[in-house]
């Protein structure tokens, strides 16, 4: 949990968002079934995070703006003696309210009577939803059959969509929230140097993870902020490789692109690293034109440096550089070696919300990721940091996850 302020900031930001004389809600969200009666792990709605801070399931947040005066509250499932008996689900409205910062905290099954009363004199006829919308065929949503219900309920109600408003809230992140990422990338670098200093030639992709997920697992993560990838050899030349059933053998090299989740803010890290610990003459030079690409890129990082400048940038350098090892022969030829963008925003999701064109400011956290995959070679190379805007540049929180070719060797020598 970030501090109670943080959350009734956000709220009141989109408060003032509002029109007067109308309502905003969001859920945070139902479990999912995975197989029979498992569930995945529940994930909560990221908006409903950012404005509550809270993660159960079935609980939505209701803001009525009327007259101007603005009411906040949280609907929540209350649990039965069975739910408190199997599924240790206590209720403490108590500690909610002084983690939300919202005095109401109401049973959700009080919620429809509750709303008539807010509805019954028909002057509110704006409702907000929240919803993130990136495909057409979007799974069917408690916001969306609640939005429907409305909608029917009462015909005049006009339902606007509050999610880009809030994403945009969510772009520059508060201090809070930096140190979550930042605690996010520490247990990440913890895991990346337990890999470093137990993997070895022979073991699979798999046994090398391993010493990554115990450490996130020791340091009470309960799921990374994506699936891992452990790719070696080959296997690195596909960007989403995400087996991890290979077996390394001596002189290749494994691609890491992994993070931790710490509060819900993820780190997104990307190493790679020779499996026995010490670079080829060869290995030791395409790294390099990787590793300059990356570094041309986060020194020029910088509040009103536009973020896919240093996309180009990455780019540029790492053509010049496989023309003067003699790999390519015109710059333009890197589009063979190098098919994605260079980075993107993070935040309560790994691929975060927010423009990605967009003009660099104070507060933004984002990655940077250049890469160059040898199909020719069987070597595949991406490093990549997470990293902040600061007043006068930027503040590369996965800095010392080991990237220098000197100083991967120092961690890894047996
Ligand atoms: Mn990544």
């Amino acid at each position: 949990m970030l501090p109670a302020e943080f959350y009734k900031e956000n709220r009141r930001k989109l408060a003032e968002y509002m029109e007067d004389d109308s309502i905003y809600f969001v859920f945070s969200g139902e479990p999912k079934e995975s197989t029979h009666d498992e569930c995945y792990i529940f994930e909560p709605y990221r908006n409903f995070v950012y404005l509550t801070g809270q993660n159960c399931a079935h609980a939505m947040l209701l803001i009525v703006k009327k007259d101007g005066k603005v009411k906040e509250t949280l609907y929540m499932h209350i649990p039965s003696e069975r739910d408190q008996r199997w599924d240790n689900l206590i209720f403490d409205p108590e500690k909610i309210k002084a983690e939300t910062g919202i005095d109401s905290i109401e049973d959700i099954l009080n919620l429809e009577n509750q709303l008539s009363r807010v509805l019954f004199d028909g002057r509110i006829q704006n409702a907000y939803m929240d919803m993130a919308h990136w495909k057409m065929s979007y799974p069917d949503s408690p916001d969306m059959r609640f939005a429907k219900k409305l909608q029917a309920a009462y015909p005049f109600m006009q339902v606007h969509n509050a999610y880009p408003f809030v994403c945009s809230l969510r772009t520059i992140k508060h201090p809070a929230e930096i140190e979550a990422h930042r605690k996010a990338v520490d247990i990440t670098k913890e895991g990346v140097l337990n890999m470093m200093r137990n993997m070895k030639p022979g073991m699979t992709e798999y046994q090398i993870e391993a010493y990554y997920d115990f450490v996130l697992k020791y340091n009470g993560v309960k799921r990374p902020a994506f699936t891992t990838i452990a790719a070696t050899g080959q296997n690195a030349n596909h960007m989403h490789y995400v087996d991890n059933n290979t077996v390394t053998k001596d002189g290749d090299m494994i691609l890491f692109d992994l993070g931790a989740q710490y509060n819900y803010y993820c780190a997104d890290v990307s190493r790679t690293y020779p499996v026995n610990g010490k670079f080829t003459e060869r290995q030791a030079q395409l790294y390099e034109v990787v590793l300059k690409g990356l570094k041309a890129a986060e020194e020029a990082t910088k509040p009103g440096a536009v973020k896919d400048d240093l996309q180009k940038l990455s780019k540029q350098v790492m053509a010049e550089e496989l023309v003067k090892i003699g790999k390519i022969e015109k710059p333009e030829e890197i589009d063979k070696y190098y098919m994605h963008g260079s980075g993107h925003n993070i935040g309560l999701d790994t691929h975060d919300v927010g423009d990605h064109g967009l003009i660099l400011e104070p507060g933004l956290v984002f990655t940077l990721e250049p890469g160059l995959y040898f199909d020719d070679e069987e070597i595949g190379i991406r490093i990549e940091d997470t990293l902040v805007v600061t007043e006068d540049g930027c503040d590369v929180l996965s800095d010392s996850i080991p990237k220098e070719i000197a100083d991967i060797e120092a961690v890894m020598k047996r």
